[in-house]
């Protein structure tokens, strides 16, 4: 049985081991900007076979919260290229996360002060977070409008330009796409916020199709070996409800088995909540059984509260890959810790979005 210290491949990512740091908002990039700062707390986690970046939005239109960092202008990028050669310095491999947030956004962060889009006009009861004078505040979501059919190539577009750039210019190892956690993607899928009657609505093959177009777009620029997908089937983040998941994430998975992805990053449960959910059920036994049948190669990433025990567990049932989030924010050294069983370090709810180094880059290593 593979160790989670052993090395493995995703795609063209030959990893050092299977401890993965999982996407985590931290909201300390103002002006949407990438800093010194960020790029020291991504190499304190170089140790890991992977880090994923906190959720970066691909354009204005897909931010929704203050202080999260963006993919779409100089400046941004000039950011993160000192963060992906700080992290390769250490020796460490790192991709982005590409993220548009759809409804899950406010007027007062969008081009002009508009609406928020969405494949349809249903308000997400969500909020998302102002940071105003550094303190974080909670707002409700604004009231968003319904995508027109003739603009989701645009979207498709500024989804594959962000990928390009992420890897021609801001030295990523590749990118994950973000289709978890009730954003655009996500919300596209599933039917409780997908109400449309065109192509893009009502069957799962049409609500699928935005997600599979932006994949292929991706992979079609960058190549399927340096992307990898974030999923959340039952998730209820940011208010989205599926009537019957696993048919349409097996269509999905399916669909994906023929791309050669990197790997597939599936959020069992709800997201840093519970990993069962009683008025959710799922399989994710047949999710992976359903993407192997149909050919799939990419590794199998998993997250969701998992310890060392449960990672373990995890590697023993066909697992390849897993993503630790807040015991690796608040352990910069967790692959050494949990190879040691050392004790872990705790982390402080009350700097998790915004701030400064203090729950930040703070947490000790061991000695
Ligand atoms: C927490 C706060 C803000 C955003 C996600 C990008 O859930 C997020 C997120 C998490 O995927």
């Amino acid at each position: 049985m593979p160790s989670l210290f052993d090395p493995t491949q995703a795609g063209d990512l030959h990893l050092a081991n299977r401890i993965v740091l999982a996407p985590l908002t931290r909201s300390r990039a103002p002006g949407a900007i990438p800093t010194p700062l960020m790029a020291e707390y991504y190499a304190q986690r170089a140790s890991g076979g992977l880090l994923i970046t906190e959720a970066t939005a691909i354009s204005h239109q897909g931010q929704g919260y203050s202080d999260v960092p963006g993919l779409y202008s100089t400046s941004q990028l000039d950011g993160w290229k000192q963060v992906t050669r700080a992290v390769h310095d250490a020796g460490g491999k790192i991709v982005v996360q590409l993220w548009h947030v759809g409804r899950v956004s406010h007027n007062e962060l969008q081009p002009h002060g508009g609406k928020p889009v969405a494949p349809s006009a249903i308000t997400a009861k969500a909020q998302i977070v102002l940071i105003k004078g550094g303190v974080p505040t909670y707002v409700d979501t604004s009231e968003p409008r319904a995508l027109d059919a003739g603009e989701l190539p645009g979207i498709v577009h500024v989804y594959q330009a962000a990928a390009r750039n992420a890897v021609e210019t801001a030295g990523f190892d590749g990118v994950e796409i973000h289709g978890a956690n009730g954003y655009l993607l996500d919300q596209f899928l599933k039917s409780g916020s997908n109400r449309r009657s065109d192509d893009y609505g009502g069957s799962i093959e049409n609500r699928a199709r935005l997600l599979l177009e932006v994949v292929r777009a991706i992979t079609s620029a960058i190549g399927g070996g340096r992307t990898g997908i974030r999923l959340s089937p039952v998730a209820p983040a940011n208010d989205v409800y599926d009537a019957d998941p696993q048919p349409l994430f097996e269509y999905v998975v399916k669909q994906l088995a023929t791309l050669n992805l990197a790997y597939l990053h599936i959020i069992e449960g709800a997201t840093g909540g519970p990993r069962e959910l009683p008025d959710r059920p799922f399989d994710y036994a047949a999710l992976k059984a359903a993407y192997r049948t149909a050919g799939g190669k990419g590794a199998w990433m998993v997250n969701n509260g998992y310890d060392k025990a449960l990672a373990e567990q995890a590697l023993a049932g066909g697992a390849d890959l897993i993503a630790f989030g807040r015991r690796y924010l608040a352990n910069p050294d967790l692959v050494r810790r949990l190879r040691e069983d050392a004790p872990l370090n705790t982390p402080d709810k009350a700097t998790f979005y915004g701030g400064g180094a203090k729950g930040y880059t703070d947490y000790p290593a061991l000695a």
